[in-house]
């Protein structure tokens, strides 16, 4: 099963087994070029090129960068002109995940259902092999030759995205013993949304789609994005769910798909793929 957390009982749907296969498929090519983009283990000084590459294998769902490809072909893209770009997205996910299981952050001594980096190696080769990984992505970004593509992802994982909704998110939790919502939505939108948000937009972005194009994609993103945090919280019993209960958080993602399936009428009948992937992502159970 590669992709267990899509055994929603949705079996026997014809239209749903596509689209875990059109899944399982780009997860193979995405986990085959992020291999031929990192440096091999044997590369000096080896032992940063093993940490990265323990953070990057096995690896998770890769949703965004299947995203950010469906998103391509969605706009007419075709061909691998994408992937660099899809990988840079995933690495850009996994630094962001090694860095937030750090004693000096979320202090999390296991990932995926192993040991996190810092555990399995250190402290100083997690902290650097995330920073390879950071490094790596904006290499592969600037190799497409296209600065806006480079400016926009800067914009969405600095201070005023990612690492913004990251900064938030550690000063609430020492300060207010009860997060508002106003925080909530910010810390979500910024530590989840920004990353999904930009996902899309680089697909519209590396096929020059027009400024609609490229806002419905920017929206739909944010929109998914959101969502798939609520899910994850619906699944962990953790964030909104302890504010708003588990019937209203799942009213709230339902709300939200819908809302994220209304952007993707600019794109009329391809917009089939990712229209199943949002249904898909709102049934996850595990
Ligand atoms: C800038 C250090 C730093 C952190 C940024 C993104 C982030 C903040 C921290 C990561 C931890 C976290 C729980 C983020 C929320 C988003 C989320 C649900 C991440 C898990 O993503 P999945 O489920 O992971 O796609 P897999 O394992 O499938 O790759």
């Amino acid at each position: 099963h590669v992709y267990p957390w899509l055994s929603v009982g949705l079996e026997g749907f014809g239209q749903y087994m596509d689209i875990k296969e059109y899944l399982a498929g780009k997860k193979r090519s995405v986990d085959k070029a992020l291999d031929e983009y990192l440096p091999s283990a044997a590369t000096k000084p080896e032992i940063v090129h093993r940490v990265m590459r323990y953070a990057v294998f096995p690896g998770g769902k890769r949703i965004r960068p299947i995203l950010t490809i469906a998103g391509f072909e969605m706009c007419g893209g075709k061909g691998s002109s994408i992937m660099p770009v899809a990988c840079a997205i995933e690495l850009i996910h996994t630094y962001t995940l090694i860095h937030d299981d750090l004693p000096c952050m979320d202090d999390d001594d296991f990932r995926r259902g192993r040991l996190s980096c810092h555990k399995k190696f250190n402290e100083s080769l997690a902290l650097l092999a995330g920073d390879g990984i950071l490094t790596l992505s904006f290499e592969l970004l600037s190799e497409t030759g296209n600065a806006y593509l480079v400016s926009e992802v800067s914009k969405a994982i600095g201070t005023r995205g990612t690492i913004g909704g990251q900064v938030m998110d550690i000063i609430k939790q020492k300060t207010d013993r009860r997060v508002k919502r106003r925080d909530m939505d910010y810390i979500t939108g910024n530590k989840t949304g920004a990353l999904f948000e930009i996902a899309l937009r680089a697909a519209g972005i590396v096929k020059g789609v027009e400024r609609k194009k490229l806002d419905a994609l920017g929206n739909f993103g944010r929109c998914i994005g959101f969502t798939f945090q609520l899910i994850d919280d619906l699944i962990d019993k953790d964030g909104y769910v302890r504010v708003y209960g588990v019937n209203h958080t799942r009213k709230m993602a339902e709300l939200l798909n819908e809302r994220a399936n209304s952007y993707l009428s600019v794109f009329g009948n391809r917009a089939g793929r990712l229209s199943g992937i949002t249904e898909l992502i709102l049934q996850r159970r595990s």
